[in-house]
């Protein structure tokens, strides 16, 4: 029986396809475009433009190149593209798109006949886009946050602090920089509002759960913050498109994806989203208690939020989730591509690497390392730097075994305030097809592990919240408790358990890293006495 719903996911690195058959149960089609290797021209590296200052770009031309490569993998595929019912979608976060006046015209008069990249070419106020990458904006981050009354008043209005990667800053920024362009923009949207609008030959809304990520929307009311807006730049609300409850349809798809692609005319659209909100729903988390982790090219801690409440401190975020509810989430830059960073530098594959997790203890003999090879989101570090405590770049385990132990280290530190206490983490995203990285998580946390066969959680979330639009169009509302186990349990979930013989290791290791962060980021006191202390508890007589 056809029941046939489409998710995308416009992330850093690629774009991702999953087709869901939702009465069957089946995973239809999964599909990945690299824009590095499906699209050369564009010259990226990861996916993006790194240039000097912390400026990190992205080119949106890119992504509409690999939208098209998506949906002709479909044809290829031979796949029932017209018996789609609905799609959604998902996108890296934050990032922004600027768009001129011709960019409603252009939409409202696309011809089938000719690609999207050929007619899109002359819509943009600004080539490049601002992703979640960048850093250069602490300046605006600060002349954001002074206006609006500090740090603590910035959190309770826009649910974060200000972020360099976020919006609102990159938005400033550009229109200090470049006022005559920010004119010259008619509307700027997110990465995941300006793919919609492409499908819908419209201005697409923005949902909640991405507009939390713009230090623009009033995290309570959720509509756009006069506040924020004003902090920002002006005239900013005309340029911004509505906002949006993440399970709204917002229309059908327009008649050019109708005629090149045979999609059904009938075809619903669901609001875009985050790729975390996204991968909430990927990997199940509906409801209080759960907890889960994507490692990708930002690794993410995140967790479902009944009731709102905040990180004071300043390091985490809430933001909207695809239920309606909220949730919390910490970022960091330093996920796969500073083990990546490790794993070239000796040039070793990932079977040697998991090879050496598997042949070095917990613990590491005290060796610790701050792994700051990109700037980074927690703990706030704009310059990067790698800190080693008691070992050297040479020494090739002990960088292994230390990149993974600070990566889950760090995130056990910095997400006390999330106040979930669950049984078990769900991890999701590239790495979590590795074992060994997924058992020193499970050991540092003291937590089961649950991992899934489609690490591919933000694209498969993205099919499952047009599920839940589509019936509750149709009126046959369907629990989100009920969607979710329906497609989650046919990927074969594996648990990881945690040993119990690490549980004081990592208690003790933890107060060892919290003291190595204070020591190195806020001149905290010298961490070696602990350091010492924890290796004559845990190696004495112990061979390196
Ligand atoms: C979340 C964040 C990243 C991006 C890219 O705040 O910045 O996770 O969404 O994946």
């Amino acid at each position: 029986m056809s029941d046939l719903f489409l998710g995308l996911d416009c992330s850093t690195q690629s774009l991702t396809t999953i087709l869901i058959n939702f009465k069957s149960k089946e995973i239809v089609f999964t599909n990945r475009v690299i824009y590095d290797n499906a699209l050369p021209q564009y010259n990226t590296k990861n996916g993006a433009y790194f240039f000097k200052n912390g400026v990190v770009h992205s080119n949106p031309l890119m992504w509409v190149e690999a939208l098209e490569l998506s949906f002709e993998n479909l044809v290829d595929n031979g796949l029932a593209i017209e018996e789609i019912k609905a799609i959604s979608g998902s996108a890296q976060q934050h990032g922004t798109v600027y768009l001129n006046k011709n960019f409603k015209e252009v939409l409202q008069s696309l011809d089938s006949k000719i690609s999207l990249r050929e007619q899109l070419k002359t819509i943009f106020s600004r080539e490049t886009s601002p992703i979640w990458m960048d850093s250069s904006t602490s300046k605006q981050c600060e002349e954001i946050r002074n206006a609006l009354g500090g740090l603590k008043s910035t959190i309770r209005i826009t649910g974060s602090n200000t972020f360099e990667r976020f919006s609102g800053p990159q938005i400033r920024k550009f229109y200090q920089e470049d006022p005559n362009a920010y004119f010259k923009t008619s509307i700027i949207h997110l990465v995941s509002s300006f793919i919609s609008s492409l499908l819908l030959a419209k201005n697409s809304p923005i949902d909640h759960g991405d507009g939390a990520g713009m230090n623009l929307m009033n995290i309570k009311s959720k509509e756009w913050d006069h506040r924020a807006l004003e902090a920002t730049a002006p005239n900013l609300k005309e340029k911004l498109p509505l906002l949006c409850k993440s399970y709204e349809i917002i229309g059908n798809i327009s008649p050019y994806f109708v005629d090149r692609y045979d999609f059904s005319p009938e075809t619903l659209l669901v609001a875009w989203s985050g790729d975390n909100p996204n991968s909430l729903i990927g990997i199940g988390l509906t409801e209080k208690g759960k907890v889960g982790i994507s490692l990708g090219t930002s690794d993410t801690y995140f967790s479902y939020m009944k009731d709102l409440y905040f990180d004071l401190k300043g390091e985490g975020h809430v933001f909207g989730a695809p239920t309606g509810d909220y949730m919390g989430l910490i970022c960091y830059k330093n996920g796969s591509l500073a083990r990546e960073k490790i794993k070239d530098k000796f040039n070793i594959t990932w079977e040697d690497f998991s090879d050496i997790l598997n042949q070095t203890p917990p613990g590491n003999y005290g060796k610790v390392m701050l792994p700051y090879f990109f700037p980074e989101i927690v703990p706030y570090v704009l310059e990067p730097k790698i800190y080693r405590f008691g070992f050297d770049e040479n020494d090739l385990k002990g960088n292994v075994r230390a990149i993974i132990e600070a990566q889950f280290l760090s995130m056990r530190l910095h997400s006390e305030w999330i106040n979930e206490k669950p049984k078990e983490i769900y991890v999701t995203g590239g790495a979590s097809i590795n074992r060994e990285i997924l058992q020193v998580a499970a050991n540092i946390f003291n937590k089961k592990i649950r991992v899934f066969e489609i690490s591919d959680s933000a694209a498969l979330g993205a099919a499952l919240r047009s599920v839940k639009s589509y019936y509750d169009f149709l009126g046959e509302e369907i629990k989100w408790s009920k969607i979710v186990s329906r497609i989650l349990p046919i990927q074969r979930s594996e648990v990881i358990k945690p040993s119990r013989n690490y549980k004081e290791l990592y208690a003790d290791m933890l107060e060892v890293y919290r003291k190595c962060e204070d020591f190195s980021l806020k001149n905290g006191e010298n961490p070696e006495k602990i350091r010492k202390e924890f290796i004559k508890k845990y190696f004495k007589n112990k061979k390196k």
